[in-house]
């Protein structure tokens, strides 16, 4: 490890660790539930770490937030209502403001910390938070689901970290049967689902489970992001039985000008061409 670099080290990527340049670090707390780190980098802008794994960089973030986001709602028609489980950081709400559609966006983070810190060191992530449709509710996603009426949203957006420490839950098949029975007939769930190429098991698992649950359509689908590990993460994409969804012809494509291009910022990854591919 060289000093004045942070390195990425997990045993979900064993032998291999991304490193990035430290500048200045400006946060270390301990919440109930992770140790938080902000940095700032000498290449990529601000860092937010948990438990010594990125969960975003200012350069970066745009490609999986907006990836995460759109790929589920832009496949459908007048999204209403939408749950983000994670996301603490505020991205995924600031790209889901982005469709008019929406009439709710609730969020069920975890941990109050990452919320804090993102408005303080994150502003233009945090900016998600915004927004009068948003509803905030600071728990633990499993439990939260479970107290969600039936057939209730019309898109899942699950903005997880990865599989040890608290969003273990979140790669489990209790989890998907809860998300199934809050979405309404041909509503569509994405999560992040990892690597091509470190966590083939992983995937392995989610896509079963997920064809014995999501009896609509079931697709895996990435996008690239240099400081998560491998420089690609990927996302499942599925719909429950009812109105048949086809994630590869995006209907509900989202104007690259939209109307909250002023105070969000434009899009900078996502156009249908790059959902189809
Ligand atoms: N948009 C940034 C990317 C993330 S953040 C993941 C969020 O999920 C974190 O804020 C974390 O606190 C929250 N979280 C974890 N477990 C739960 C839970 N059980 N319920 C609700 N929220 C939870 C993902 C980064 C991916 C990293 C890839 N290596």
């Amino acid at each position: 490890i060289l000093p004045g670099w942070f390195s990425e080290i997990s045993p979900l990527w064993p032998g291999e660790a991304h490193s990035l340049k430290v500048e200045k670090i400006l946060f270390q707390g301990k919440s109930d539930y992770q140790n938080v780190m902000v940095f700032q980098s000498s290449t990529y802008g601000k860092v937010l770490i948990l438990d010594g794994v990125i969960q975003l960089t200012e350069r970066d973030e745009c490609a999986y937030q907006e990836m995460i986001t759109h790929l589920p709602l832009c496949s459908i028609p007048n999204p209403r209502k939408v749950l983000v489980i994670g996301g603490g950081d505020g991205g995924v709400l600031r790209e889901v403001s982005r469709h008019s559609s929406v009439e709710q966006m609730d969020i069920c983070e975890i941990d109050k910390m990452v919320i804090d810190v993102s408005k303080q060191f994150f502003p233009n992530v945090a900016i998600g938070y915004e927004d009068p449709r948003v509803k905030l509710h600071v728990g633990d996603g499993v439990a939260f689901l479970k107290n969600v009426p039936e057939g209730t949203y019309d898109a899942v957006i699950v903005d997880s970290s990865d599989p040890i420490g608290p969003a273990q839950e979140l790669f489990e098949k209790p989890f998907f049967e809860s998300v199934a029975r809050a979405l309404r007939p041909g509503g569509v769930i994405c999560t992040q689902a990892e690597s091509i190429w470190l966590h083939m098991h992983i995937i392995e698992d989610i896509v079963a489970n997920c064809r014995q649950i999501f009896k609509g359509s079931v697709n895996y689908a990435w996008t690239t992001v240099p400081t998560y590990p491998s420089g690609v993460i990927g996302f499942m994409v599925c719909s429950t039985e009812g109105p048949a969804v086809d994630f590869k012809n995006p209907i509900n494509p989202i104007d690259a000008d939209d109307s909250h291009t002023k105070t969000r910022g434009p899009l900078k990854f996502y156009n249908s061409e790059i959902h189809s591919a």
